[in-house]
């Protein structure tokens, strides 16, 4: 099953230069970057990112953090991507994450925990096009071929 997700390197991911590690790791499992950009994240789209969480003790917490730095913002498409792409990101807090994910090998705290991946085809929906206009969003082809010549 093809799938898009949303996927976003958090603020201490963009500040300890691993942007491309990340990237390339998931272009090396096989799925496809189909959206991307580096930006500051407003209050207003932290706090409706972040919206079921809002009753949460660590919510503000949550939003000071995502709006403290620019994040690399991404769009993946592939097979099963969802699913995946959470099993590589590993648990959310990088403690318990197995060495081998992304949390496992970056992260040490649970409130900078390196990445963040939608966690079902609702919420990749939602969160691609709070992030992203249409236009933004290039599915292609790859012409393995024709770039070669
Ligand atoms: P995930 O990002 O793995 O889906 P969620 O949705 O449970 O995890 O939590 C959203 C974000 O909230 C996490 N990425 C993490 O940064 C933060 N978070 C979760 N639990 C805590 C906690 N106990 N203290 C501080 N921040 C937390």
């Amino acid at each position: 099953m093809i799938q898009q997700t949303f996927l976003m390197v958090k603020p201490d991911g963009v500040q300890r230069s691993i942007v491309g590690e990340i990237v390339s790791r998931f272009e090396k499992k096989g799925f496809q970057l189909v959206g991307a950009k580096l930006m500051h994240v407003s209050q207003d789209l932290a706090e409706t990112h972040y919206g079921e969480h809002r009753e949460k003790p660590f919510f503000k917490e949550l939003v000071d953090f995502i709006t403290s730095g620019p994040v690399f913002a991404m769009v993946w498409e592939g097979e099963n991507v969802i699913a995946n792409a959470r099993q590589m990101m590993g648990k959310t807090n990088p403690q318990e994450a197995l060495p081998g994910t992304i949390r496992g090998d970056y992260g040490l705290i649970v409130d900078k925990n390196v990445i963040h991946g939608s966690d079902s085809p609702e919420s990749a929906q939602r969160e691609i096009a709070l992030f992203f206009s249409e236009s933004e969003v290039v599915s292609y082809n790859k012409q393995l071929n024709s770039l070669l010549y």
